[in-house]
């Protein structure tokens, strides 16, 4: 075993870096069978789970995220030109190849690949045209890599390997706030007008503990705290295998009834930006000055722009006063969060997590059936003190708060209960909260 390997994994990933091995090296071999032998840099980015605060980054409001021991790897060697070329380990997934410039044609939608032209356009823009290209291998397969589509965040561990990596051979050394705004805006390229918690999250993970987030800027930086994880629990995270599609479309109306929220706020509140500015409101006095719904066209003819928010249609029903609520009470939840964890309150965190979970069902109207029965079927496990869904909503996974003398209860326990109710199999992970994204290693291959 090669020892200079190890031990680079060992700093990353403690005591589990021996299971990482044979996935490094495999990597390394199908890279250099890709490019031929010579240098080769290891980049990593991890998925993340969100213990609560969902829906409210881009709301500039509290999120407490915890990097994955799931990570998205990128072995690179920079090259002479502009040019990327991309190959990847797994079959679906073809090789890519595009030049890096200010203006990078799109691939088809879902393309893998758009991910990586995101950060190479945006670096291109930010540093002036000067970024060169290089020779790539991604790795990030079962069970290893970041399940995709289930909710934690594999497009941004994607997004953030790729920048990592480009800034590197570009020698452009951002802070890691920087960097995951940049991220954040490289993520547009694919059309979702989302938060920054995903991107902070990657790059920001520290062993054993969530990351508060405060996704308000302030003089252009974010405050935030490592807050270590309850010792004797443990998070779990179910993928419920659903992935709806449309999910997008659906994701920016939820922004756009937000926008809407704010704009008409602003009436009574002048000067108001996000939702975060009405925090310390009452809920009753906000829920009189809201209506239940309105359109795009409506609060046009009213003189209020939401401004870019791609496949909204101008008629379809905003519901303002249920999205508001959401993002007002969920703020408070993720404080009251933070505050459980450092006094050690196991109970109260996981009620906080049960009444996000009901807000997000209810007033965002983010959960799905297979999601409800997975909520379900956890809270039934003794030991499991809280479960709620996690991301973006739409199918994906949920995230559990599980006592650790019951983990392998709860493994053997929600995968039956799920295939009788679903018809689907349900894929339980234990989650190590792990470092942020960064090199691993340079080596010879
Ligand atoms: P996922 O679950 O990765 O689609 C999305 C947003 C987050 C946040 C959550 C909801 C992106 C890249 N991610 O996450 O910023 O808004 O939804 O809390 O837009």
């Amino acid at each position: 075993m090669n020892d200079h390997l190890l031990s680079a994994l060992e700093s990353i990933y403690g005591d589990a870096a021996p299971d990482q091995v044979d996935r490094y090296e495999d990597a390394l071999s199908a890279f250099r069978r890709a490019y031929g032998p010579g240098p080769v840099t290891v980049f990593r980015a991890p998925g993340r789970v969100n213990l609560i605060g969902e829906h409210t980054d881009y709301n500039h409001g509290y999120v407490l995220p915890a990097a994955l021991d799931k990570d998205v790897l990128l072995l690179a060697r920079l090259r002479g030109d502009r040019e990327v070329r991309l190959a990847n380990v797994e079959a679906d997934f073809p090789q890519r190849n595009f030049a890096v410039s200010a203006s990078i044609q799109t691939a088809d939608s879902g393309d893998w690949s758009n991910y990586a032209r995101g950060a190479a356009q945006e670096l291109a823009r930010t540093l002036g045209g000067n970024v060169p290209g290089f020779d790539g291998l991604v790795s990030s397969a079962a069970p290893l890599g970041v399940p995709r589509g289930a909710g934690v965040s594999s497009s941004s561990a994607l997004t953030v390997v790729m920048a990592v990596a480009l800034a590197h051979f570009a020698q452009w050394t951002p802070s890691a706030t920087q960097m995951a705004l940049f991220c954040s805006d490289a993520e547009w390229y694919v059309g979702t007008r989302g938060g920054i918690m995903d991107q902070f999250i990657a790059l920001l993970g520290q062993r054993d503990h969530a990351l508060f987030l405060d996704c308000r800027p302030v003089d252009g930086t974010f405050r935030h705290e490592a807050i270590p994880l309850p010792q004797d629990y443990r998070l779990l995270v179910v993928n419920s295998g659903v992935h709806h599609a449309n999910v997008r479309n659906e994701f920016n109306q939820r922004v756009a009834a937000c926008r809407a929220g704010v704009a008409i706020l602003r009436r009574e509140f002048p000067g108001i930006t996000h939702l975060r500015d009405v925090e310390d409101q009452d809920w009753v006095d906000l829920e009189a000055l809201l209506p239940e719904t309105t359109t795009v066209t409506e609060l046009k003819d009213a003189g209020h722009d939401l401004g870019d928010l791609p496949n909204v249609p101008a008629d379809a029903a905003l519901r303002v006063m249920a999205c508001c609520r959401h993002v007002w009470s969920e703020n408070r939840r993720v404080l009251a969060a933070v505050d459980a964890m450092q006094h050690n309150d196991i109970t109260h965190l996981g009620d906080l997590l049960n009444d996000a979970h009901t807000s997000a069902r209810d007033h965002y109207r983010i959960s799905t059936p297979e999601l409800e029965v997975l909520v379900d079927a956890a809270r039934a496990v003794d030991g499991c003190v809280g479960a709620r869904l996690t991301g973006a909503g739409w199918g994906g996974c949920i995230v559990a708060l599980v006592h650790h003398e019951s983990v392998d209860e709860f493994q053997q326990r929600i995968p039956p209960v799920y295939k009788a109710q679903t018809g689907l199999d349900a894929g339980v992970f234990p989650c190590q909260a792990s470092p942020g994204a960064g090199m691993v290693l340079q080596m010879m291959v």
